[in-house]
């Protein structure tokens, strides 16, 4: 499968993120993608390709300006708070809540970095806005692959991951949401309905959000019960999209423990939910941390089970464009999100 990777990912290392009262190592981290790299190449999966130049403009299409303009400069601004910041990653500790304003900027920078996030679990430090754009362009150039580079598929091994950042805002470890610039491409290429489906453990509330008014891109999400799981605040059955966009959300949330036996079956409704309206084009925001292994999360599936699920997103016959998001038991990352991809490219 042809992928789209760049090394500016590496320029995003976060040291660490808030963890029940305690600052904890980052688990997201540089080598996740490493190992992806690895895998293919093991297997020759190749070719690697470079993302092509970047209209950093097409990112207003899915965040907004006033959010861009701060993302760009958080990390000179922290700076200038104290020049020792430039030795701490920037956290947020204030939120905005019920009754409070928003349409106000403020001019404290702590104030307006919570302002722009909704978690402490996502540092953000002197590279990851390049980073971040370099994982944008990722995924607009596999996007430009599939549509005019003639290719049925294509996948986006970038980080920071994105599924969680919405148009004005950051958290979830992700700051720019390259799913919804894929599927935003793929739409200004002509694509009349682009259907985004994420396999990610964690609902992608961020791209749920982007989308929820529009009837163009269908959102549907597999993902541990937001009861009990991160993001907690967005994935219940009961959102189906709004205005417009009314019956083009399909959140299909699970219970801690599921298997790969129940969550396939959630598979296929979603992906009869995308057959029904229709969509030209998919786009697949790719989370391996579903696996009974990892850390964070509290799916079961095995490493074979990836290969059926590739095989099982094959089957809708949709041009695809992959997206890497979460996973993060690390050194097996590569085996599972490459099985998804082998399991795709065989069928
Ligand atoms: N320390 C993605 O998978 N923290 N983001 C949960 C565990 C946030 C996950 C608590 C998890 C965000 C892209
Ligand atoms: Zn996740």
């Amino acid at each position: 499968m042809l992928t789209i990777y760049n090394d500016q990912h590496a320029l995003h290392q976060g040291k660490v993120e808030m963890f029940r009262g305690e600052l904890v190592p980052c688990f997201e981290v540089p080598a996740r993608v490493d190992h992806v790299r690895h895998e293919l190449e093991r297997r020759g999966l190749g070719p690697l390709q470079a993302p092509d130049a970047f209209d950093e403009a097409l990112l207003a299409k899915v965040h907004a300006p006033r959010y861009l303009d701060f993302i760009a400069h958080a990390w000179d601004e922290w700076v200038a708070l104290d020049a020792a910041n430039a030795t701490r990653d920037a956290l947020p500790s204030y939120w905005p809540t019920r009754g409070m304003r928003t349409d106000v900027l403020p001019k404290s920078f702590p104030a307006r970095l919570g302002l722009f996030s909704f978690d402490a679990g996502t540092p953000l430090m002197a590279g990851s806005w390049t980073a971040a754009r370099h994982g944008a362009a990722c995924a607009w150039t596999a996007a430009q692959r599939v549509i005019a580079g003639g290719q049925r598929s294509a996948f986006a091994l970038t980080r920071p991951p994105g599924h969680h950042a919405g148009a004005d805002f950051f958290g979830g470890y992700c700051f720019v949401n390259n799913a919804a610039v894929a599927a935003q491409a793929l739409r200004d290429a002509g694509v009349e309905r682009v259907a985004v489906l994420d396999v990610d453990y964690h609902h992608g509330n961020g791209t749920q959000a982007i989308f929820y008014e529009r009837s163009d891109v269908h959102f549907a999400s597999l993902h541990g019960d937001p009861l009990t799981d991160y993001p907690y605040y967005l994935g219940h059955a009961d959102e189906r999209g709004a205005g417009r966009g009314e019956g083009f959300n399909h959140n299909l949330p699970l219970p801690r423990g599921t298997d790969f036996t129940a969550w396939r079956a959630a598979l296929k409704t979603a992906l009869d939910g995308i057959a029904k309206v229709k969509a030209g084009a998919l786009v697949v925001s790719l989370g391996v941390d579903t696996f009974e292994g990892d850390p964070i999360s509290g799916f079961k599936l095995k490493s074979d089970d990836y290969l059926r699920m590739g095989e099982d997103l094959a089957r809708a016959g949709l041009p695809t464009v992959f997206v890497f998001e979460g996973g993060y038991a690390v050194a097996e990352v590569g085996v599972n999100a490459v099985n998804v991809l082998e399991g795709f490219a065989q069928k």
